[in-house]
């Protein structure tokens, strides 16, 4: 989804600006001069690495504001968005502070009257710096370990209308994402579910839809979550343009049709802005008396029309136009 760059530890990133900083030499007319110029390259060299190296950082975090109101909900949810902001701004603040000593080190080398007042100078700047990069130890662990969050996060097509499957376990939700979608399903995990989400494609009319496999998320009452994993549940909202709610009336499922109505009531109260969509599966088995669609992912049976009323939900406007747009 972004693309960051690996964080370095503050004892890493050290090694790196002074390894590169010992390269550095240049050639004055005295050997004062010649040490000079050497240790202002030095301290400048230095001070470039870790300068450059923390603005990378700072650059290649996404602003929560600008994200899309799925991934801004993700990353606050998994990382907390005020605690990356803040660990943000440590690099800002380390940056400014390497590049005042580095300035007032180069002064000083620069006006320095003996050989062994540069090599201390220059070694007094070295000491600063390490001790200013130590100090944001804890928030460049921070922002490494909320790279790895990130990096894990479902790649979504933000820009397809979307159709995300909910149901009680084993009522069908998988069969049914196969028998819609053509091609073969991407895998990606989904914050706090050891399960991966599947995300598969099908196309009409030149339009290409996502149908999103939820297992482990939809699937049992949210009154049974807590907080965290409720949000981030909750942030698919963002995502559907509509649920579709599979109901296995025959019960083979091991649900009996009560406790699958209160997971469809659940659902109901909480994604209240989404519109859901009730289909009872397995009519093949069971066809219950009822006036919701029916069909079998199984026989394919009732398959057809249910992608029509599908998509006269979904398909219906062009919000998808601004992939950005905020509260659907
Ligand atoms: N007879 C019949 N069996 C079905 C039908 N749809 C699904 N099944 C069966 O029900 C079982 C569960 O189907 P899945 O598609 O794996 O259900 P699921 O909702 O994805 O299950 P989880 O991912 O575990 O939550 C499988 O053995 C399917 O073959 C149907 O229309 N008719
Ligand atoms: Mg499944």
């Amino acid at each position: 989804m972004l693309k960051i760059p690996t964080i370095l530890a503050a004892d890493e990133l050290l090694d790196k600006a002074f390894k590169k900083a010992s390269k550095a030499g240049s050639q004055g007319l005295t050997r004062i001069e010649t040490v000079r110029e050497t240790n202002i390259s030095k301290v400048r060299s230095a001070n470039d690495v870790i300068v450059s190296t923390l603005g990378k950082y700072v650059k290649a975090f996404p602003s929560i504001e600008r994200l899309s109101p799925f991934y801004a909900e993700l990353i606050d949810v998994t990382i907390g968005k005020d605690k990356l902001k803040k660990s943000l701004g440590a690099m800002d603040w380390c940056r400014g502070s390497v590049a005042r000593v580095s300035r007032e080190a180069i002064r000083t080398i620069a006006n320095a009257r003996s050989i062994d007042a540069i090599d201390g100078s220059r070694r007094a700047a070295y000491g600063r710096m390490s001790s200013i990069v130590k100090q944001i130890d804890k928030e460049l662990k921070f922002i490494s370990n909320a790279r790895n969050t990130i990096r894990k996060f479902p790649t979504v097509d933000l820009s397809a209308p979307t159709i995300v499957i909910a149901g009680a376990p084993n009522v069908g939700k998988s069969l049914l994402v196969g028998q819609i979608s053509t091609g073969k399903p991407r895998v990606a995990v989904y914050p706090f579910t050891t399960q991966e989400i599947s995300l598969g494609i099908f196309e009409r009319e030149y339009v290409r839809y996502q149908v999103i496999d939820t297992p482990g998320l939809l699937d049992r009452p949210l009154e049974e979550r807590n907080a965290m994993e409720m949000r981030a549940v909750l942030a698919l909202k963002h995502l559907a343009d509509a649920i579709v709610f599979i109901v296995d009336p025959s019960e083979t499922c091991g649900y009996t049709r009560a406790e699958q109505e209160h997971l469809l009531s659940s659902l109901k109260g909480e994604f209240s802005s989404t519109p859901i969509i009730v289909v009872e599966n397995k009519v093949d088995l069971l066809r219950a008396d009822s006036d919701r669609s029916k069909l079998s992912a199984l026989s394919g049976e009732g398959v057809s029309e249910f992608m029509e009323l599908l998509i006269g939900v979904v398909g219906g406007d062009r919000k998808h136009q601004n992939a950005y747009s905020a509260n659907r």
